[in-house]
């Protein structure tokens, strides 16, 4: 089997953006995915987000140009478990460093895994042993290892979307070994950054007793196959082209009019416990009591889009940033200026352009981030000639390729507060030049450029790894 580039694409991910919803909704990775399927021919694999009790492994199959999307429903109880169990109560705290806020149980392991089974099945059918299978996050790690079992040989690839952690962290989870030897049955992992593939080779070398090649090659066990750094980007085009048409749009008009002059601090996350959106609350209060005179002068807005409201974390970050909000509001606010608006909704990419462009700080300010997009789309929405300043936590994937931002310590309450007062003072120059190194980063590493990166690797895989037959 060669790497042929016209082999078809196969994506799974829990989620698959319907070909109705369109690119304004839809956001960066799904259109991209949709356009690389299209451009193939490709097979679009995901959940429905339905339920029914004792689910068909007959997936919903549909057509739309050249993609064929394959919906498939669960069983209510294993979809819990899944998503809202393995899935978001563990994984995802694990993997952003959040020990405390990790939950294990085996019932929501063994219903993970009872879901990924559950795609196996109903993905064989509609495989073709030339497929080339791209599986998104850390929703399906076991999926090639469903495959494997069930006798598919052919390419496939994972990417995990978000960090993956260093040995000692990673060890916290019970079932770090079982873990590890499904990844193990894809050719190729790809991760954000060095530092996840570090972390990931270490506990390889050293816990799992495997073997690393140059090249980021593993053994382990009887398998071999591939970890890379893949980054993923934004479509910097289409920011670049909607920051530049908002413009002189109403609703630009509108934004200009209520800031009234003041400067504007944005940011823009997922309500989220890993976007460290308390410690920017908490940092935009310290900036005003240590530095009055950006009373009344500036302006901050979060927009953070109620997510995963079915896990209790994120129903109690609510209300927490609810008081913080509230609290800083009472405190500072004059009768004609609101420090801080603070907004629970998602907005169209033209309108998020908007608010970016107008913005003269962007403040991504998370305690762990795989990348970041918003990073990125902040410094693509720029005016070159009078650019904002982004304030990013070192601790985003961003952080590695954006080195004209502001880097801060999310823990370092103070420390982001002089940071954003050094960014509302900055000269006009050292803004041109920060905002000039970041988006020749944003350019240089598209999305476009990151899909491709990987399906062409991921195709070339198997024929280096040489992996024996399957049992
Ligand atoms: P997320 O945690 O969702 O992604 P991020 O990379 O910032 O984080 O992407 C969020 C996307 O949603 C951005 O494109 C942003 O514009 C959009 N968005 C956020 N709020 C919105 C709103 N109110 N309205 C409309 N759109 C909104 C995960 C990982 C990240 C990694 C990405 C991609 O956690 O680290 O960068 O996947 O791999």
């Amino acid at each position: 089997m060669g790497g042929s580039v016209l082999a078809r694409l196969v994506v799974v991910s829990n989620r698959v953006a319907s070909p109705k919803e369109r690119a304004a909704k839809a956001g960066g990775l799904a259109v991209a995915l949709r356009e690389a399927l299209g451009t193939r021919g490709g097979l679009w694999f995901g959940w429905s987000g339905e339920t029914q009790p004792n689910p068909s492994d007959t997936p919903k199959v549909f057509r739309s140009g050249r993609v064929t999307y394959a919906l498939l429903t669960l069983d209510p109880e294993d979809q819990r478990a899944h998503y809202a169990g393995y899935a978001n109560g563990t994984l995802w705290p694990l993997c952003h460093y959040r020990l405390g806020l990790l939950s294990f149980r085996r019932a929501d392991w063994e219903g993970y895994r009872r879901v990924n089974e559950h795609f196996a099945r109903a993905l064989l059918p509609l495989l073709q042993p030339d497929d080339i299978i791209w599986v998104h996050d850390y929703h399906f790690i076991p999926l090639a290892a469903e495959l494997r079992k069930r006798g598919f040989e052919g390419r496939i690839g994972y990417f995990h979307h978000i960090p993956w952690p260093t040995p000692d962290v990673f060890l916290s989870l019970p079932s770090h070994a079982a873990l590890v030897q499904d990844l193990s049955q894809y050719d190729l992992v790809g991760l954000q950054t060095e530092d996840d593939v570090r972390a990931l080779l270490t506990y390889i070398s050293s816990e799992a007793r495997g073997w690393i090649a140059p090249g980021g090659v593993v053994g382990l066990r009887e398998r071999r196959f591939r970890v890379a750094a893949f980054p993923i980007g934004i479509d910097a085009t289409a920011f670049v082209r909607d920051a530049k048409a908002s413009v002189g749009s109403d609703e630009e008009r509108r934004l200009h009019e209520s800031l009234a002059g003041r400067a504007l601090a944005v940011g823009v996350d997922r309500l989220d416990y890993s976007k460290g959106l308390p410690g920017k609350f908490a940092a935009f209060g310290e900036l005003l009591s240590r530095y009055p005179q950006h009373r009344s002068t500036v302006t901050m807005m979060q927009i953070a889009p109620v997510s995963r409201g079915e896990v209790a974390e994120y129903r109690a970050l609510r209300r927490e940033l609810e008081e913080l909000a509230g609290a800083i509001n009472g405190e500072y606010a004059e009768f004609d200026w609101v420090p801080l608006r603070y907004l629970n909704r998602p907005f169209q990419r033209a309108t998020l352009a908007a608010i970016y462009r107008t913005a003269r700080l962007g403040l991504v300010t998370p305690l762990r981030d795989g990348m970041n997009l918003v990073a990125k789309e902040y410094i693509a929405a720029q005016n070159p000639e009078d650019p904002g300043v982004l304030v990013l936590s070192r601790f985003a994937g961003a952080a590695d390729e954006l080195t004209g931002a502001i880097l801060v310590n999310p823990y370092d309450i103070e420390g982001m507060a002089d940071a954003m007062n050094a960014a509302l003072l900055m000269p006009l120059d050292e803004r041109r030049e920060r905002w000039q190194v970041n988006m020749a980063k944003v350019e240089g590493n598209t999305i476009h450029d990151w899909c491709e990166r990987f399906i062409h690797e991921l195709s070339g895989a198997i024929d280096h790894l040489d992996n024996p037959p399957k049992r």
